[in-house]
Formats: C-alpha cells, structure tokens, sequence
C-alpha cells in the first residue's frame, strides 16, 4: 500500500508541471502577439503595426483588433483582385475604410465580413479604421 504522502506529493508535482506548461503556454502567445509591435508611418500617419503578410490563393484572413490590423501590410500582385476575410475580434465596432475604392464596411464586435479590394498598380494604398484611425488603426495594401 502506498503511503498517502507519497500520494499527495505525486499530485503535487502533476499539478506544478501542469501549470508550468499552462504558463509557458501563456509567454508564448504573449510574445507572439507582441512580435509585430511598434509602429510604422503610412502615407505620413503613425500606425500600429502587426506585421505583413502576402496574400496566397486570391484571400487572406485579416484580423481587426484593439487598435490595428493584422497583417498591418497586405502585399499582394499588383493590380489583381484579392479577397479579404476580415475579422473582429474585438468587443469594440471597428471599421475598414479603403476611401480610394469606396469601400466602407463596419465590423460589429466579434463579426466577421468578407470585402473585395484591388491591389495598387505599384507602390502602396492606405487602409484605416474610421473610428480608431487617430489611434494608429491604420494598414496599407502593397503591390508586390
Ligand atoms: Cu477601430
């Protein structure tokens, strides 16, 4: 019969690896969302940025958040049109504002709304959030 001490250390030592692996867990994801922090100046405003992505199969998921997108920079072929899968995940209304192509689509907390954009012959296009654009919310499509 095994002594209930032993028992009791054996859980304890369970429940320390459990919540080591929870915590690292935790640190990582924490990096992770913070690797693309700091900011990028487009068309002469500061913007939070989120990293760049290249758009592959004509879509990308892009990520609305508290305050910026992800990616912040969109590359893509120029001229081609390109689909974006744009996500709130955010309790807060945000916005995508392409003014150059009309498009002005709102996103409710936690809502998800598909837009269809055309990357710009060369250089690059400015995207925004109307609400948080003084906030750094604030991305770019890159012909690339
Ligand atoms: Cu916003």
């Amino acid at each position: 019969m095994v002594p209930r001490f032993t028992k009791v250390l054996v859980l304890l030592v369970v429940v320390g690896l459990v919540s080591a692996g929870c915590s690292k867990k935790k640190d990582t994801t924490t990096a992770a969302s913070e690797s693309g922090g700091g900011t990028i100046t487009i068309a002469g405003q500061s913007a939070n940025d989120h990293g760049e992505k290249t758009v592959s199969g004509g879509s990308l998921d892009v990520e609305l958040d508290d305050f910026y997108f992800n990616p912040t920079t969109i590359k893509g072929p120029a001229g081609s049109q390109v689909t974006l899968n744009l996500k709130n995940e955010s309790g807060t209304k945000h916005n995508f504002t392409l003014a150059d192509q009309n498009v002005n689509q709102d996103l409710d907390p936690h809502q998800d709304v598909t837009v269809t954009v055309t990357m710009p012959a060369s250089g690059s296009l400015q995207f925004h959030c109307e609400y948080h654009e003084g906030s750094g919310m604030i991305g770019q499509l890159e012909a690339a």
